[in-house]
């Protein structure tokens, strides 16, 4: 298997690949002056989102969600975000508006967002939107394996504005899409050529 190790991101990087201004220029500076501003290494962070009912995992129909809590999966995000560079801010909220406005406020703070939408995956054309506006890369995870399961689950209005989607590995899915995100990003790269 190939080792891969995760090398820091200069913050001039990470404005190129995430839109993001960790730089903030004086109003007087020309374009050059943000480079030599930002010489300096970032922890480019992903936001990881999950929606309605996801507060319950650990006791909702463990014969699909699993037996591991919310709680479980954050403290396993967290270890996996460090071996691979990342900094991480974890998230649930059962409402609609609350995650549209956490994906807004991800502008220029996250390099990224993983999102378990949970119910609002089939439904919210907001949410959709809410991505679409932010331009930022979404990686789409689901626990169970939406396609197997009843047919309304099957359409994903996320699917149509994430990068990718995974699902069906539990838990592990969220490791998954961090790998994902890092790799999206051109963080990760083989060891020996960073
Ligand atoms: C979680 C939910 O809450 C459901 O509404 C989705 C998703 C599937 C999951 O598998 O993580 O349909």
């Amino acid at each position: 298997m190939m080792v891969r190790h995760y090398r820091p991101v200069r913050a001039a990087e990470l404005q190129r690949i995430a839109g993001m201004d960790f730089c903030p220029r004086p109003a007087n500076a020309g374009p050059l002056a943000l480079s030599a501003n930002c010489d300096r290494t970032m922890t480019p962070s992903v936001l990881i989102l999950n929606g309605p009912n996801l507060n319950l995992l650990g006791t909702r129909q463990p014969e699909v969600y699993g037996r591991a809590t919310l709680a479980d999966i954050e403290r396993d995000c967290r270890a996996k975000a460090d071996t691979l560079g990342l900094a991480v801010d974890f998230r649930q909220s059962n409402g609609e508006g609350t995650l549209i406005d956490w994906i807004h406020a991800a502008r220029g703070t996250h390099a990224g967002i993983v999102l378990n939408a949970g119910a609002y995956t089939h439904t919210s054309i907001a949410i959709m939107d809410a991505i679409s506006s932010v331009e930022l890369p979404v990686i789409e995870v689901h626990l169970s394996n939406i396609h197997r399961r009843e047919p309304f689950r099957h359409q994903s209005y996320i699917s149509k504005v994430a990068v990718g989607m995974i699902c069906g590995f539990g838990p592990f899915g969220y490791q998954i899409a961090l790998e994902a995100i890092a790799n999206h990003l051109g963080i990760a790269t083989p060891r020996g050529t960073a």
